[in-house]
């Protein structure tokens, strides 16, 4: 019998419909991060990475440019099953001569929404606070130098308006994040006073009303950094208040929280007082390391709260890690499809008759299916997926290596 016929037939008897799990993981956009295929680098020549982020290792075949990281980008989609999302951020706007962050507009984004347009993709946005001279010293919109944090207020008002166009332009709503890496390296003298500047600056970034279906605003909080190690101006808490009393969304990089503290557990809570909640998957090692996303425990875990929240549409799921190892294509690739995987997976799992074990106090049986859950042909189901879409299964990284053979290496 055809594989996927067996794995229909199966899951099937346990209720399941693999058909319309196959159309729901169809619905669903990634919104695939740009910076996985030039390390964080941008457009500007800024130099070194900073804002306490590290990318680690030095494989040849780093995207230079505009035209190299979309090829990069072409070459992953080929390889990605369905239609997505790519996430940029200022430090990536294509212009002929250099442009201040500040003075950003939507017309040095262009090449970005026709790259987007042609391929039937959406786009996301963010202001870029770090790889800056005046970022220099770890303070962007907490700063306490009114003039500096006058210049990130203004890059990120300019970035809310490029976000606006994205939506505008490819009619699919843009999310704009915004990140900063305010904090401190030893034990500050003063908690409060970068926390109420970072408040009064956000409250200025987004007094400007921009239509929900063009733009939507997220904000990412984040434990620490290197070199500030002591204090985050945009924490958690910070943030989740934040965004309750200002109508925006918080967004949740599960690679900033205590080593053992899960990000899948934060997600019903957020849906229960947040009309959207985004996330950014990653993988830390140790720490927000960044590593390639991987089919783990917690990425299943994520991708079982938002299917059985009934959540598909309100979690924004973005990616963010950053490689500099191994062939970027496929380490991009390979995060992407994890995701994806994770989702299927939950997709496949029968939510209502767990539930029930739950409610009716079966924790033994309950534990039990779980584990035989992890023995159903998911994988023929995911193969199924792949050949509709017309990306390969398994092998797929053959076409990685090509590319890297073909393209990536003789970038000297
Ligand atoms: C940093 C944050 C942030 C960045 C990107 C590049 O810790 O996770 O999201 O990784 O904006
Ligand atoms: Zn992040």
């Amino acid at each position: 019998m055809e594989r996927y016929a067996y794995a229909k037939e199966t899951y099937a008897k346990i209720g399941i419909d693999t058909e319309k799990a196959i159309r729901d993981l169809s619905g669903v956009k990634i919104s695939i991060h740009c910076w996985q295929g030039d390390d964080v680098g941008g457009f500007e020549n800024a130099g070194a990475l900073s804002g306490g982020i590290a990318a680690t290792g030095s494989h040849p075949g780093k995207a230079r440019n505009f035209r190299e990281l979309t090829d990069d980008l072409d070459a992953v989609l080929r390889l990605v099953p369905g239609r997505h999302k790519v996430n940029i951020h200022g430090m990536y706007a294509v212009t002929d001569d250099s442009v201040s962050r500040d003075r950003l507009e939507p017309k040095h984004f262009e090449k970005w929404a026709e790259f987007a347009r042609q391929r039937g993709l959406g786009l996301d946005i963010n202001p870029t606070l770090f790889s800056h001279p005046l970022a220099a010293d770890g303070l962007t919109l907490s700063h306490p130098d009114e003039k500096i944090r006058r210049f990130w207020i203004d890059h990120c008002k300019a970035m809310r308006r490029v976000g606006e166009y994205f939506g505008r332009e490819l009619n699919i709503t843009c999310v704009n994040n915004i990140w900063i890496p305010d904090g401190f390296k030893d034990t500050p003298a003063d908690r409060l006073g970068p926390r109420r500047r970072l408040k009064e600056s956000l409250d200025e970034i987004l007094a400007e009303k921009i239509d929900k279906k063009y733009l939507l605003d997220t904000v990412e909080s984040k434990l620490f950094g290197i070199g500030l190690e002591s204090y985050t101006v945009g924490s958690h808490e910070f943030y989740m208040n934040y965004a309750a009393k200002n109508d925006c969304i918080c967004l949740l990089d599960n690679g900033h929280y205590h080593p053992t503290e899960v990000t899948s557990d934060k997600i019903p809570s957020m849906l229960l007082f947040f009309d959207k909640v985004a996330l950014h998957v990653t993988r830390g090692v140790r720490w927000d390391s960044d590593h390639v996303v991987v089919f783990d425990d917690e990425l299943k875990e994520i991708a079982k709260e938002i299917v059985r929240c009934g959540a598909l549409d309100r979690v924004l799921i973005g990616l963010d890690y950053f490689d500099a190892s191994i062939n970027r294509v496929g380490a991009w690739v390979t995060g992407v499809r994890n995701m994806q995987k994770a989702l299927l997976y939950a997709l496949l799992t029968p939510h209502a008759d767990l539930k029930k074990l739950q409610d009716s106090g079966s924790f033994g049986r309950l534990l039990a299916v779980n584990e035989e859950l992890k023995f159903y042909p998911f994988a023929d189901v995911w193969n199924e997926f792949c050949e509709r879409q017309g990306v390969p299964g398994a092998d797929w990284f053959d076409e990685a290596d090509n590319y890297e053979n073909k393209i990536l290496e003789l970038r000297i």
